[in-house]
């Protein structure tokens, strides 16, 4: 059944579902290498790509594919392709957007190693990034060079929850001869779809809000084109950052209740993040479904939700800051987000610490910035919870 056509839900239950010779109503787990050829015309017409089917997993698999497809129509692409993790994706993507001595324009508060990877590997091969307040697309336009290849957003950005123009930075990128990619971890192909808004190629780390179920470390790349999309599936196959059919799965199961999750979660965050912004201990709150953040009417117009994610600091900085991650009960003190259970953490000395103080200043998140990402608990526990912890503070 095509289902393009369908809302969003009802493309997260059945996109990409394909019925096999068994009738199996979830897409099975193909947990095999290889595939049998009929004879040896047909593997090599498979090889030569003359013929559509199965060769090896690291090339394409049945459950994989699965989930390529269904990413793939949600975010209004040519076609998926499936990484290891979402850093798998993210290497991908420069390695086959970025040659020797290009020049790369990125967000400055990027999760921290999408910029290591540049800063430590990449620069051995010459090719350099500008890392700069994409939220102001004037600084964007300024970082621009004449050897500027790709421009790489990540919005809302991780951690400082900062908000990009995606049509914006793309008609820059296009005016300039570069495409846009864009990270699309924090809102997920439910609340934002990047290439409806111009964007060449959206990525996520799968880990988080689609898999939904801190079960799995993965991650997917769609593309708008067919060239772009044939270009990053070789340079996957060839680097091997391929998913696995098991890790698929899992996906696919979480990938149908991505609707329900975000929705119940979103609305725990609104109510939590009101509760701060009004809470005596509470310096600042960066949340973007409240009006004093400065991306509020952006997200708006470009984000069918606000999301889960919140950053904040206390009146008391950094040791106030510990004390309460050391003293929430509900939350647990982990990395990682956009799972069903609450998560804290300190970026400046956890997701973020391989950025240097500058690094982390220039992105505009102080070193007692506390994350928080909402899962689909009752708000109301998640608030007595951060009270009891806020009351040792
Ligand atoms: N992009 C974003 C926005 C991320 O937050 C992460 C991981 C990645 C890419 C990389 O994905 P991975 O390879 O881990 O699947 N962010 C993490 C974080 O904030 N805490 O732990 C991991």
């Amino acid at each position: 059944m095509r289902t393009t056509e369908l809302g969003i839900n009802s493309r997260l239950v059945h996109g990409g579902y394909h019925p096999d010779a068994t009738g199996a109503v979830t897409v099975p787990i193909y947990q095999s290498s290889t595939f049998a050829f009929r004879n040896a015309a047909h593997g090599a017409a498979l090889f030569a790509g003359e013929e559509e089917g199965y060769i090896y997993t690291r090339i394409g698999n049945p459950t994989i594919r699965a989930l390529e497809e269904s990413v793939a129509e949600l975010e209004n692409g040519a076609g998926g392709i499936a990484t290891s993790s979402g850093l798998g994706a993210v290497s991908t993507l420069y390695m086959g957007l970025l040659e020797c001595s290009a020049h790369m324009v990125s967000t400055a508060s990027v999760y921290g190693p999408s910029r290591g990877l540049i800063e430590k590997h990449f620069s051995r091969f010459g090719v350099e990034a500008s890392f700069v307040d994409t939220s102001n697309l004037d600084s964007l336009l300024q970082a621009i060079r004449p050897d500027t290849r790709l421009v790489y957003v990540e919005t809302p950005s991780n951690p400082a929850m900062q908000v990009t123009d995606i049509a914006g930075a793309a008609s820059i990128a296009h005016d300039h001869g570069a495409l846009l990619a864009v990270d699309n971890t924090f809102a997920s192909p439910y609340l934002q779809q990047p290439l409806k808004l111009g964007a060449d190629v959206v990525l996520h780390s799968v880990t988080k809000f689609i898999n939904g179920h801190a079960d799995i470390v993965g991650g997917i790349m769609v593309a708008k084109d067919d060239e772009v999309l044939r270009l990053l599936r070789g340079v996957m196959v060839d680097m091997g950052c391929n998913m696995d059919p098991h890790q698929a799965f899992l996906v696919l199961r979480g990938l149908k209740t991505l609707g329900l999750r975000v929705e119940r979660a979103q609305a725990g965050a609104q109510a939590i993040a009101q509760w701060l912004e009004a809470h005596p201990k509470v310096e600042s709150v960066r949340y973007i479904g409240l009006s004093s953040h400065p991306g509020h009417d952006l997200a708006k117009r470009q984000m069918r939700g606000f999301g889960s994610m919140i950053a904040f600091e206390l009146k008391g900085g950094l040791e106030a800051g510990r004390q309460l991650m050391n003293n929430v009960k509900l939350a647990t003190l982990a990395v990682s987000l956009g799972g069903v259970e609450t998560l804290i953490e300190h970026p400046a000395s956890m997701t973020h610490a391989s950025m240097s103080k500058e690094a982390r200043d220039a992105a505009g998140f102080a070193d007692g910035l506390v994350r928080y990402s909402v899962g689909i608990e009752d708000a109301d526990d998640l608030i007595a919870d951060l009270e009891q912890a806020l009351e040792t503070v």
